[in-house]
């Protein structure tokens, strides 16, 4: 018999949003914790998922059904992935880079960043450097999260940075990068601040840059 866990990763591969929803709450009905519940039964349901994109197997409606079935995860574990006592930490701007649509990552990370005491701005995604400069003028943020899922757009995220330099904003915020193509030897080539591979150490992270 599957557990509560294995049955979420089964109906996210599914694209079964309300399934999804009903065994999220169930897994935390039976003591499970959020970070469980995320990582090995949304996560894991999502990783079949993109192996079987990635295999031809599954195509971009099935993927964008399991996607909104994340979410529809994300959501029930949103109160608890942001609750506590946090001593707040500042503005962070976040967005994915233009060209980009994925967003489950990106939404995954500014919860989190929110959980640790981040005032989060969302800019969405496919979004051009031009609009992160702007958000940058207005919101005044410590830190800016851009995130990219495709070995095409993490360019933009060079590009970026360097909008933000020639708009005189680089030296008053700091730089965060991720989404599964971009590694901490990437940022480091493009003059980002910092590399986060998951939503807790981009927490740990932007918390020790404004530290
Ligand atoms: Co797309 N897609 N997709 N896709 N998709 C990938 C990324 C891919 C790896 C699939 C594959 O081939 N196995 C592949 C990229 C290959 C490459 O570039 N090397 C791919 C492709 C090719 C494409 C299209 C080009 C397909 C096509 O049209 N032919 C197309 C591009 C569209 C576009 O963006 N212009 C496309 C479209 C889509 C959908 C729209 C159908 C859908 C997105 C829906 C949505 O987001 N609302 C989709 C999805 C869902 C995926 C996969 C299956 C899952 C992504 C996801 O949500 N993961 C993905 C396969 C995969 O990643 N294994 C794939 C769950 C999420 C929680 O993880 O986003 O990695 P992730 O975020 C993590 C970390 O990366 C990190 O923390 C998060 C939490 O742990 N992180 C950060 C992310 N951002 C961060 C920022 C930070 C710090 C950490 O600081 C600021």
């Amino acid at each position: 018999m599957s557990t509560t866990l294995e049955k979420i990763a089964e109906r996210l591969h599914a694209g079964d949003a309300p399934g999804v929803t009903q065994l999220t709450q169930a897994a935390l009905d039976e003591g499970l914790s959020a970070g469980e519940v995320l990582n090995r039964g949304l996560m894991t349901g999502m990783q079949k998922v993109g192996a079987e994109f990635r295999d031809g197997i599954l195509f971009v409606p099935e993927v964008l059904v399991a996607a909104r079935a994340m979410h529809a995860g994300i959501d029930v574990l949103k109160p608890l992935l942001t609750a506590g006592e946090v001593a707040s930490r500042g503005k962070a701007v976040i967005g994915t880079v233009k060209g980009d649509l994925h967003d489950v990552g990106k939404n995954l990370v500014g919860v989190m960043l929110q959980g640790g005491g981040f005032d989060v701005v969302d800019l969405g995604v496919d979004v051009s450097a031009q609009k992160f400069v702007d958000a940058v003028k207005a919101q005044q943020p410590t830190v800016v999260g851009l995130s990219a899922l495709l070995t095409t757009t993490m360019q933009q995220m060079k590009g970026t940075i360097e909008a933000l330099r020639a708009a005189g904003l680089r030296d008053g915020v700091k730089v965060l990068v991720g989404g599964a193509p971009v590694t901490q030897a990437f940022a480091d080539e493009i003059g980002a601040d910092g590399y986060a591979d998951d939503g807790a150490s981009a927490v740990d992270l932007a918390s020790s840059l404004v530290a």
